[in-house]
């Protein structure tokens, strides 16, 4: 039977991949091809991403996959939120691509408040304010290295920067450039109003791409093969694509990794003063829908926990942390994720001492099991008040989370976000996004109906329900 083979390039903020999925029988056969790690690092003072490395990464990895799966017909790129590369007139980036985490827009803070206040900036956008928006990115890279920026011709968002780079074609995805906060309420086009008021040049952009769309062939040597194709640029657009079991619209789901992030599938945005002042944010899918959400700091707070631990020599591995913190008894007390001083790299452990403290814990003697037990049990208690706030604004009880991503292997986080729920968890797939992008791809070169998307993904994905207790 002829096969027909997609290839994945997913990037996250530490790692890349490169996935080859293999159609047939009614199930994807995935193969990563290459991982490789990769990190943020200070260049002429800002944190910036190692563009050169991730493309020539990106290249050996597909370049390694047609020759190991001579029936690859297509790519598409997806990484994480919000960053962008600005290119001069010549087609190259400017600067480095600088990292969302850089402490550059949190200088610019205040001077983008004068030019737009949180209030008008969720009025134009339906996007929830943060330093890290592309928006802020820009306002702050025009106010700080005016020469640059007088170079900039246009920018990309980071995964169409690489989609430029395998096909010469520009586009500005959906998906992606819903989560910029330069884009209207519905996610259509983007806003003039935010453009004008921050006195970002609109030429930067040119209109706001569809997904599922094919983008042109590919013209990188070796690859010509592939068809390029936007099968969802933002990461989590595509990992709502892989979403499994009784999904229709108003259903919930986190994607659970270094973020969490919990929303809600719905054709029209969610724009009342209490989605506002809950902190919601109006992201849209890869598919035409939206996809109302909460952006949590997430996993990122145990790995940091993790790294402390690595430092001083004591347990960090997931799995024992795992197993001790099943043994802990829970403290009665808890943490809350979202306070900023959680979303910052190192000293976690005295972060999340100090928060306990601050209530009366005694937190003397408290081992790894017993912090990573609190900090999973604050995971599950922030969820389940994120869903009943997303409830109370849509009106529509949850039946179910589909929880996918690499949080729904940590089999307690799962048990006690059921518990806290009182809904079952739909644990998995693990690697999400990767699959959402293999299945858009292959419904948009021909080879899936999309109505048969479901039971493609029941028999590709592992999956695991949890009941609450
Ligand atoms: C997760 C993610 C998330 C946010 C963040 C910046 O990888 O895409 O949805 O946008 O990155």
């Amino acid at each position: 039977m002829s096969t027909v083979t997609a290839l994945a390039v997913d990037l996250g903020s530490s790692s890349g991949r490169v996935v080859a999925g293999t159609f047939r029988d009614g199930r994807v056969e995935e193969v990563e091809v290459r991982r490789f790690p990769h990190e943020a690092r200070l260049v002429a003072g800002y944190l910036s991403w190692d563009l050169e490395f991730i493309w020539a990464e990106v290249v050996a990895g597909l370049r390694a996959a047609v020759e190991r799966f001579p029936d690859a017909v297509s790519v598409s790129v997806d990484t994480w939120g919000v960053d962008y590369v600005p290119l001069g007139a010549d087609g190259q980036p400017v600067t480095p691509g600088r990292a969302y985490r850089d402490e550059r827009t949190t200088r610019t803070l205040g001077a983008f408040r004068e030019r737009l206040s949180d209030e008008a900036a969720w009025a134009a956008t339906g996007i929830a304010p943060a330093t890290i928006n592309t928006a802020n990115q820009l306002f702050a890279f025009l106010e700080e290295e005016p020469e640059l920026a007088a170079r900039t011709e246009q920018i990309l968002l980071l995964p169409d920067y690489f989609t430029y780079l395998l096909s010469g074609q520009r586009g500005w995805s959906r998906s992606h450039a819903s989560s910029s906060a330069l884009i209207s309420p519905g996610a259509h086009e983007f806003s003039d109003d935010v453009f004008s008021a921050l006195g970002i040049p609109r030429r930067w952009v040119g209109e706001v791409t569809a997904e599922h769309t094919v983008v042109g062939p590919c013209t990188v040597e070796g690859l010509e093969q592939l068809t390029v194709v936007r099968a969802g640029a933002h990461d989590t657009a595509c990992a709502v694509h892989a979403l499994q079991r009784d999904v229709t619209q108003e259903s919930y789901f986190l994607s659970c990794g270094s973020w969490s992030v919990l929303g809600v599938l719905r054709d029209e945005p969610l724009l009342s003063d209490d989605a506002r002042a809950l902190g919601l944010t109006n992201e849209a899918r890869a598919d035409g829908g939206l996809r109302p959400l909460f952006n949590i700091t997430g996993l990122w707070i145990l790995q940091e926990l993790q790294r402390d631990w690595e430092q001083q020599g004591r347990e960090r591995d997931i799995v024992e942390l795992i197993r001790r913190a099943e043994a802990a008894p829970p403290l009665g007390a808890m943490i809350n994720p979202d306070e900023p001083q959680f979303a910052l790299p190192g000293e976690m452990e005295r972060r999340v001492l100090d928060a306990l403290a601050a209530q009366g814990v005694a937190v003397e003697g408290l081992d790894e099991g017993a912090i990573t037990r609190v900090v999973l049990e604050s995971f599950a208690a922030r969820y389940a008040r994120g869903i009943a706030d997303l409830t109370a604004l849509t009106g529509v009880e949850p039946t179910q989370l589909n929880l996918v991503g690499g949080g729904s292997r940590n089999k307690l986080l799962c048990q006690l976000t059921a518990d806290a729920l009182g809904v079952p968890v739909v644990a998995g797939p693990v690697e999400a996004s990767v699959l959402g992008s293999l299945l858009a791809q292959l419904e948009i070169m021909g080879h899936l109906d999309p109505a048969d998307r479901n039971a493609v993904i029941a028999s590709t994905a592992r999956t695991e329900i949890f009941e609450p207790r």
